[in-house]
């Protein structure tokens, strides 16, 4: 192009050069201002509605529930024919390494920053089963240890791939069992949320408990009664609460009924995702519904 008719396409500077832009499809436009979500009970459910209230471009903005498969086989369809599309993602999760994927910048933190899971037991669990309390509180392990019983779960089981797990990490397991005295098949009630990366961490306790003479009983349950259940000692422990901000609400209406032994991950992460072939980088440059 001539630097004459470069000249022109870029207009004059009194306001007009938005002309090319108007016609334009918006990303908003393209997805139909949604945002594909998975389980209502999810604690990133009602953060995607908080930030569709604090982000004021996201106005007529709307939030599709649905489950996470359900979220998935929208993700894959999408990038099978590379359109556009935003669901409600976290990490960490296989779907990072099956697909290249962004995670936009939440400037607001509505979704939250950097995340934790956290160790919850019910009152009197440490006075009632003390050893058992202890390998529940030395518990901790790295995204890389949960994204290798998921990817090996994806493939086979979770009862499997933890088996592989416990069998390739003896150094970990020990830190957590040693000195330990065997339990005499008492019942530990362990409540967990239903994603991979819960049942990941649930399935490897199950088992290490067991061999330490304990009857394990994993109840995968919504975030909502998971907390109930410490709070009233319906069960035991969890593995599976996403603090500070993920599960800050149910949190925060039971704190004074559980007993919190801290971060067994940390590094987790939500967001709203996107395909990484999309022109964008930011909640924030998303635009209102017209
Ligand atoms: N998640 C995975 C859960 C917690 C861990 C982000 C889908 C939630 O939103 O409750």
């Amino acid at each position: 192009m001539s630097a004459a008719l470069l000249l022109a396409a870029c207009g004059d500077d009194t306001g007009s050069s938005d002309n090319s832009n108007e016609k334009e499809i918006s990303i908003g436009e393209e997805v139909g201002y949604t945002i594909v979500g998975i389980e209502p009970g999810a604690g990133i459910t009602g953060l995607t509605y908080d930030a569709l209230e604090q982000y004021e471009n996201l106005e007529g903005w709307t939030l599709q529930e649905s489950s996470t498969a359900g979220m998935i086989g929208s993700l894959d369809q999408a990038i099978r024919n590379e359109e556009p599309i935003i669901v409600t993602g976290w990490k960490p999760h296989w779907k990072f390494s099956a697909y290249d994927l962004k995670i936009l910048d939440d400037p607001k933190g509505a979704l939250g920053g950097e995340e934790y899971t956290n160790t919850l037991v019910r009152k009197g669990l440490e006075e009632d089963l003390p050893d058992l309390f202890t390998v529940l509180d030395r518990f901790h392990w790295e995204p890389e240890d949960v994204e290798q019983v998921m990817l090996e779960a994806s493939n086979s089981d979770f009862d499997t791939a933890a088996a592989e797990w416990i069998q390739n990490n003896e150094d970990k397991v020990n830190e957590w069992t040693e000195g330990i005295t065997k339990g005499g098949g008492e019942e530990l009630k362990l409540i967990t949320t239903t994603w991979d990366s819960e049942l990941a961490s649930s399935s490897v306790m199950k088992q290490v408990v067991n061999e330490l003479g304990y009857e394990v009983n994993v109840i995968p349950v919504d975030p909502a009664i998971m907390f109930q259940a410490i709070a009233t000692g319906e069960g035991d422990a969890s593995l599976s609460a996403a603090l500070p901000t993920t599960h800050d609400a149910f949190y925060k209406k039971h704190k004074e009924d559980i007993v919190d032994l801290g971060e067994n991950l940390k590094g987790t992460q939500n967001g709203f995702v996107v395909p990484a072939y999309m022109d964008i980088d930011s909640i924030e440059d998303l635009e209102p519904k017209k």
